[in-house]
């Protein structure tokens, strides 16, 4: 079959019909070689090998004991992980336990670790702190290695879970991946290798939207199908782990709560809308409404953890669909000058739903509905204190011009991140004054300051935080693209998202503030500016404590465990812990930042 590499709908509309993979849910086996009941301890090996996405072709792959996603990671808070890890790729590579609370040493960035040679072998070791929804992956070419398919979910329970009243039967993991096949069905070309034969035009539209593929994967295959039971709810733990791609879910008439997050159960539980559609006359096909009030949405590395609760008769078929998210994607051409030109791309957010989730109605004796006991957490999450004059870390996020060969260049740190800041409250004081009608004056440019891709950045020019410090992240967006946040090591919790636009006509217009709710995240979504470059910019802000205070003694990591810094690691400590877009492309293209932290 011959695949067409940048029509995603067509793809999915040519092969959407074709049969699902055989292997279901988590079916990968993982025994635990330990008999300790606190110890997991297992084998993960990663290797190349072949998938059947699509019917009749063998994609070659790279994977986690042979299957894409790798197996799912089990344990509960308070027991110790082993993990005996191969590394049979034919590159470096290392495992990032993505959310997890780790020692520095064992995060498995491409900072506090040396890299895993083709060949050679680490042994990872460390508790599992809080309950939640994790996943693993490279962190090295994390681009490439990613989208070739290394890739697995790690769940983590503990006992508020059983407050769910969802049998562990009807609980299923659902890893939502996007991946660009070419012409043969082989994961394409990466526009990151620059000795690659992928045009300039476009390896800068990749660099810029990070990869967007034509086939939607869900553990591994195009389509899942669950068989469900009227009235008998179910859980599923989501996992973006695209490069690039958002996520954003629904279920058309099937009740769907949203319970948890990147780091387990909510305090109250939300309930996620339905994505509504229209039918566009010009393309004939349907379209997502671009409001992110409706669905489920999941930016690259976010996970949730939902509850749907199925409303069917036996026999028949509901799915739970993919919907397009706007995300500020980019065109690129070339211009008569010889330079690469961008803009705004037309179809973003467009492409019309697609089916991922068969829900199959089976008889059974009718469920009850969702009970769940009230509230779901034992222990309410608290809210971090954070003092008026608390020190912002401050995390810019910004990119050049493509340059000749299409690439790009990303950052996340400027030299001068102190005058950025002061420059950017000053406006900010200026764009909230309701006595001043129309345009306030001023710009901020990032490269005034002096950007710094992670290439570039020196220990001292990153971030420097204190073991037990409360502190704030401030994170800026200058693009008119849409990025999210990662940082490793500690969970945060969002504070607000600032949309401030010094052409708006009234204060109202200039600066506007969403609360966000309480929750636990390691992955934070950053939306592009509302305005003209330098003109307008968007701020998250985050509360986070460098230490585990808020987790039981038994699982709290020593001080000695969080200290990292220097970016260059050794045989016992960590070169400090990354902060970073999740936008693959971008956090290889240099969009990464790093956190000193010190006694
Ligand atoms: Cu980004």
């Amino acid at each position: 079959m011959k695949i067409s590499p940048y029509s995603f709908l067509k793809v999915i509309l040519a092969i959407g019909a074709l049969a699902y993979s055989s292997f279901s849910w988590g079916s990968v086996n993982l025994p635990d070689l330990n008999r300790h009941k606190n110890i997991v301890e297992i084998k993960l090996v990663a290797g190349v090998t072949t998938s059947s996405y699509v019917s009749g072709v063998k994609t070659e792959v790279w994977a986690y004991n042979n299957s894409v996603p790798g197996p799912t990671i089990k344990g509960g808070v308070g027991q110790t992980l082993i993990v005996h890890f191969y590394n049979k790729l034919p590159e470096p590579t290392t495992v990032h336990w993505h959310g997890l609370e780790v020692p520095a040493n064992m995060d498995g960035s491409n900072i506090s670790q040396g890299m895993v040679p083709s060949g050679g072998y680490f042994r990872y070791q460390f508790k599992l702190t809080r309950a939640g929804t994790y996943w693993y992956h490279p962190h090295a070419n994390s681009n490439e290695q990613v989208e070739r398919g290394l890739q697995g979910a790690l769940i983590v329970t503990d006992s508020s879970d059983k407050r769910v009243h969802i049998k562990k039967r009807d609980e299923k993991v659902l890893v939502l991946d996007d991946i660009l096949l070419d012409e043969n069905g082989q994961i394409a070309e990466f526009a990151t290798d620059l000795s690659s034969s992928v045009d300039p035009v476009t390896r800068a539209a990749e660099l810029f939207n990070s990869r967007q593929g034509n086939l939607l994967l869900v553990n591994g295959k195009q389509q899942e199908t669950i068989k469900v039971v009227s009235g008998k709810p179910i859980r599923l733990r989501l996992i973006n782990s695209a490069n690039g791609r958002f996520m954003r879910l629904s279920a058309g008439d099937q009740k769907m709560y949203q319970i948890g997050t990147d780091g387990g159960l909510l305090n109250d539980i939300r309930t996620i809308n339905p994505v509504t559609t229209i039918y566009n006359h010009h393309t004939q096909e349907m379209t997502s409404n671009p409001s992110l009030d409706q669905g489920m949405l999941l930016t690259p590395a976010e996970r949730a953890d939902i509850v749907l609760v199925p409303q069917g008769d036996p026999g028949e078929v509901k799915h739970i669909q993919w919907h397009d998210t706007p995300s500020g994607l980019h065109n690129t051409s070339r211009k008569t000058d010889g330079s690469i030109g961008f803009s705004h791309a037309h179809n973003d957010g467009g492409r019309p739903p697609v089916n991922i989730v068969r829900l199959k109605f089976v008889h059974g004796k009718k469920g009850r509905g969702w009970h769940p006991t009230l509230p779901l957490r034992k222990h309410p999450i608290q809210p971090i204190e954070v003092a008026h004059d608390t020190q912002p870390l401050i995390v810019p996020f910004g990119h050049g011009a493509p340059m000749e060969n299409g690439n790009v260049m990303f950052f996340n740190a400027v030299k001068e991140s102190g005058e950025m800041y002061a420059t950017l409250e000053n406006l900010m004081v200026a764009a909230g004054n309701q006595s001043i009608v129309g345009s306030v004056p001023g710009m901020v440019m990032p490269p005034v300051f002096g950007t710094l891709p992670f290439g570039k950045l020196n220990p001292e020019d990153a971030l420097h935080a204190k073991v037990g410090e409360t502190r704030v992240w401030y994170l800026i967006n200058f693009t008119g693209g849409d990025h999210n946040f990662h940082s490793h090591g500690f969970f945060f919790q969002p504070l607000e998202t600032i949309q401030v636009n010094l052409d708006g006509v009234s204060a109202n217009d200039r600066i506007r503030r969403s609360p966000m709710e309480i929750e636990t995240k390691d992955t934070v979504h950053m939306p592009r500016r509302a305005g003209a470059a330098g003109r307008s910019w968007t701020i998250v802000k985050a509360a986070v404590r460098f230490d585990d205070s808020d987790l039981p003694e038994h699982v709290q990591r020593t001080a000695e465990e969080l200290v990292a810094s220097g970016k260059s690691p050794t045989d016992g400590t960590s070169g400090g812990w990354l902060a970073h877009c999740h936008f693959l492309e971008h956090a290889g293209g240099g969009m990464m930042n790093f956190l000193n932290l010190e006694m």
